[in-house]
């Protein structure tokens, strides 16, 4: 396909072709009108909002470019679980029509609201990601993100209506009947976390069923860090195009951003809605474009709960470089990972993604793995659980020559010197929605 068709044929497809190509002067121009409102929602409506921009000596008039941004301060996640429950929101109570929450892995949880307003645009930018990942009225879309205080669930439902598809609602789990249901619906999209999808794909194969027989074309995979071989595995083995699609509760929930399936080359941030910025995570200080450090959002249009500033903790880069498919919103380019993921080991930084990565690479293995942390003398070690593929051979030299294989692949790629244990097939916990990567039994051990 030529650029020119590739751009027409992503063009017909647009959710909203107007805004998604908007010259770059215009986008700004609306991002910096949009800004002075949410700074004046936030100061006049949110008490901790105002103690904040006091404590930095801002106020919401101080700002009158974009680059102004950068004097006011961050949020972060701590600002949520201290105002816990509704405590940042900026409406009253009765306004909100709704709430998701997560659960954090210490104390409380972050809870997020939004108003019909909020309902609505989080639709439109769901429905607008849905297209540009290949979704089109009409298709059946089979959604396995969880339903629940999850956003991915009831995100990308109502986005999918908006977009005039038809929502198989089925949530995570019950992998089996998932398939039938596919093959009998004849689904054309699947919307799931990559390692769900990964699951939902061994299933099938075990039934006996080829997905890439059936109908489907579209992955829709997020919520979670993925690798490239990833994608490139799950294309393989579900017969699809794998779009990439980001979003975190606290900013919107999934539709935050999402690549193109023309491209597949980074997710674009719709930037009528958000602002992105990304800073060094050590100094904070904002980084020129193209560098990677942390993802730092803050909402244009958000009314129950405006973000300003919010450090994501997400590690990626930004690339304001123009995409064959016509779209002009900068591209956040794939999160490799979140900066409470990232495990020194030794003085090695080391992402799963990068394990990920490594382990996909390499014949007889299948991609299910999860990284064991552990520590003894002070030292810490780590030790990859990994799958052997379910028609390799599995005799103890066979594991021993694996297990050696995989651990000089990893030194020499990531740089850290690792313990091995090749599984059999089916013994790593398959995911039913965001998979544990990582078992850190390092302060049970300490
Ligand atoms: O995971 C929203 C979502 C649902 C996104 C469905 C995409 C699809 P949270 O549960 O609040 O929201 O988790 C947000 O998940 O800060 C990232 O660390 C991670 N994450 C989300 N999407 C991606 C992605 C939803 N495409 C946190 N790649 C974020 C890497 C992702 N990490």
């Amino acid at each position: 396909m030529s650029i020119a068709t590739a751009v027409e044929d992503a063009k017909a497809f647009m959710f909203d072709p107007d805004i998604e190509t908007m010259p770059r002067a215009q986008l700004a121009a609306l991002q910096l009108d949009r800004l002075k409102k949410t700074l004046a929602h936030a100061y006049a409506k949110v008490p901790a909002f105002r103690r904040k921009f006091d404590a930095a000596g801002v106020a919401p008039d101080d700002l009158r470019t974009l680059q102004d941004l950068a004097r006011f301060p961050f949020t972060v996640k701590t600002d949520l679980r201290d105002n816990y429950p509704f405590g940042l929101f900026a409406v009253p109570r009765e306004k909100v029509l709704r709430l998701h929450a997560s659960s954090g892995t210490t104390g409380k949880p972050t809870v997020v609201g939004y108003t019909r307003g909020d309902l609505d645009t989080w639709s439109e930018l769901m429905a607008r990601s849905l297209a540009s990942a290949g979704a089109e009225p009409g298709d059946i879309v089979h959604n396995g993100y969880g339903y629940g205080l999850f956003t991915g669930g009831l995100g990308a439902h109502y986005g999918a209506e908006r977009l005039g598809c038809t929502v198989v609602p089925v949530s995570g789990g019950g992998t089996e009947r998932q398939v039938t249901l596919m093959q009998d619906f004849a689904a054309d999209i699947l919307c799931a976390t990559p390692s769900y999808a990964l699951n939902i794909a061994e299933v099938a194969a075990g039934m006996g069923v080829d997905i890439r027989t059936l109908p489907l074309r579209f992955g829709v995979f997020g919520a979670e860090p993925w690798s490239e071989e990833m994608r490139r595995e799950l294309e393989a083995r579900l017969g699809i195009k794998a779009v990439d699609i980001y979003g975190l509760s606290e900013i919107l929930g999934p539709g935050v951003a999402c690549e193109c399936h023309v491209a597949q080359d980074g997710l674009h941030g719709w930037e009528d809605h958000f602002l992105f910025e990304v800073v060094d995570p050590e100094t904070l200080q904002p980084l020129p474009m193209g560098a990677t450090g942390e993802l730092v959002i803050t909402t244009l249009t958000k009314e129950a709960l405006p973000m300003i500033r919010y450090r994501t903790r997400d590690i990626t880069r930004l690339t304001d470089e123009p995409c064959v498919c016509g779209r002009t919103h900068t591209r956040i380019m794939r999160v490799t990972g979140r900066t409470d993921d990232m495990l020194i080991i030794r003085g090695v930084n080391v992402y799963p993604s990068q394990v990920e990565a490594v382990l996909i690479g390499l014949p007889d293995l299948a991609p299910h793995y999860q990284l064991v942390l552990t520590r003894k003398d002070a030292l810490d070690s780590i030790t990859v659980e990994v799958e052997l593929a379910a028609d390799a051979s599995c005799d103890e030299a066979s594991r021993a020559r694996k297990a050696g294989e995989v651990r000089h692949h990893i030194k020499s790629m990531i740089g850290v010197t690792c313990d091995i244990v090749i599984k059999s097939s089916g013994e790593v916990p398959r995911s039913q929605g965001k998979a544990i990567r990582v078992k850190d039994l390092r302060k049970i051990a300490s």
